[in-house]
């Protein structure tokens, strides 16, 4: 028997990764996908031909049209990977940011728990979840968390909902705390895409410049095929846990921009400015993952800084007309 597994957020950078590892892996899968106005199935366009792969229109929000999908597949795994996932706009929409990143975790888990209560339950948790947590770094699953956005505040919320059902009602409701990851399917307004896809147009004559926000800001980047397998293996445990997944090396966005720029023979000084309106009403200083937990059970990333942002800008370079 084919293992069956539901995925919210199939259209988004992680969605479509784990979408390809799960057909790869021998998995029917469905896949849930918002109504938008425009089309947004660019990640996935190229599994649609696959018999295994199903789509559906159904939003986090809207409990019915989970309840439908949930009933009718009885998923072995739900993959909750939907969500508003832009720390910055999240200060501008909190209120759906919360009903998205909280809510709808709350409904998925109220769904399973009376539907199908054997379906193992992964929820994408955050290294935004530390925020500023006071202790010096790295982080791991024990550091105090202490979020800084609307965004940090709607995906701990829905962590310790996660706990609640797994301690409370016995589920198999897992989670990863995810530390930034990028790939050349990044959505263009994180600032990993924004700089790569700059970079490219600027090398290829299509722009002049390039307005960021803080550049002082560290991050600890992965890559984004690596940390899907990861919350795969998270979800083939014997029982749910939490996990970080980071790479153990942090840098900032200067050292990011200034890589990007090399790697096509410019000098990001000449092109680079900075305004204040990409500056949040605050701000997490410094992530910094200790991932020694997972790594017990089997995973370690591969991927370093320079190799992550290489394989954007060549990807950019390439394709200088993607939006
Ligand atoms: P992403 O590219 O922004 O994808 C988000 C997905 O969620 C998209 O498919 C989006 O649909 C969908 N979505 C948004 N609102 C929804 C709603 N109300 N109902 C149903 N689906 C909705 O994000 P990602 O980078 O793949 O991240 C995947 C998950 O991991 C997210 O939960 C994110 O918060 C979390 N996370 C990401 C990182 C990271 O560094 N990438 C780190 C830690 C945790 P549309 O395509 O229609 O917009
Ligand atoms: O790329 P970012 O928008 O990612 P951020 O805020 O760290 O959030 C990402 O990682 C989280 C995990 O830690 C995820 F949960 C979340 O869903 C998302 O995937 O910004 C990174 C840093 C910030 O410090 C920001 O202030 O880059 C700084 N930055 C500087 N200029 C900018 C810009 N960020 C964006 N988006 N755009 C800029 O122009």
């Amino acid at each position: 028997m084919k293992k069956k597994a539901i995925i919210s957020g199939v259209t988004g950078q992680d969605g479509s990764y784990m979408a390809e590892l799960l057909l790869s892996k021998g998995y029917e899968l469905h896949g849930l996908m918002r109504r938008l106005s425009s089309f947004a199935s660019g990640r996935i366009d190229h599994l649609f031909s696959n018999p295994h792969f199903h789509t559906y229109h159904a939003d986090l929000t809207d409990s019915p049209s989970l309840s439908g999908i949930i009933s009718k597949v009885k998923p072995d795994e739900f993959y909750n990977l939907g969500a508003m996932s832009h720390v910055k706009v999240s200060f501008e929409v909190p209120q759906y940011t919360l009903e998205t990143n909280t809510v709808g975790v709350l409904n998925v888990l109220e769904i399973l728990r009376t539907l199908s209560p054997k379906t193992k339950f992964y929820q994408a948790s955050s290294s935004e979840m530390f925020g500023v947590p006071g202790v010096p770094p790295p982080f791991n699953e024990t550091t105090p968390m202490n979020p800084q956005s609307p965004y940090g505040v709607a995906k701990l919320a829905a962590f310790h909902l996660t706990k609640q059902y797994r301690d409370g009602y016995g589920m198999f409701a897992t989670t990863g705390i995810l530390f930034n990851h990028e790939s050349p399917r990044r959505g263009g307004t994180f600032v990993t895409k924004k700089v790569s896809q700059a970079v490219a147009r600027i090398k290829h004559g299509m722009q002049d410049s390039l307005v960021l926000g803080n550049l002082d800001a560290k991050r600890d980047w992965g890559w984004s095929p690596e940390f899907v397998e990861a919350i795969h293996l998270i979800m083939q445990q014997k029982k749910p846990d939490v996990y970080v997944v980071a790479t153990g090396e942090t840098h900032t966005i200067k050292e990011f921009v200034e890589e990007a720029f090399a790697h096509v023979g410019l000098d990001w000084k000449k092109y680079v400015k900075t305004d204040k309106r990409y500056i949040r009403p605050n701000e997490v200083p410094l992530l910094l993952g200790d991932a020694s937990k997972i790594k017990k059970i089997g995973w370690k990333p591969k991927m370093k800084f320079k190799d992550i942002v290489h394989a954007m800008i060549d990807y950019d370079m390439a394709h200088p007309h993607d939006n």
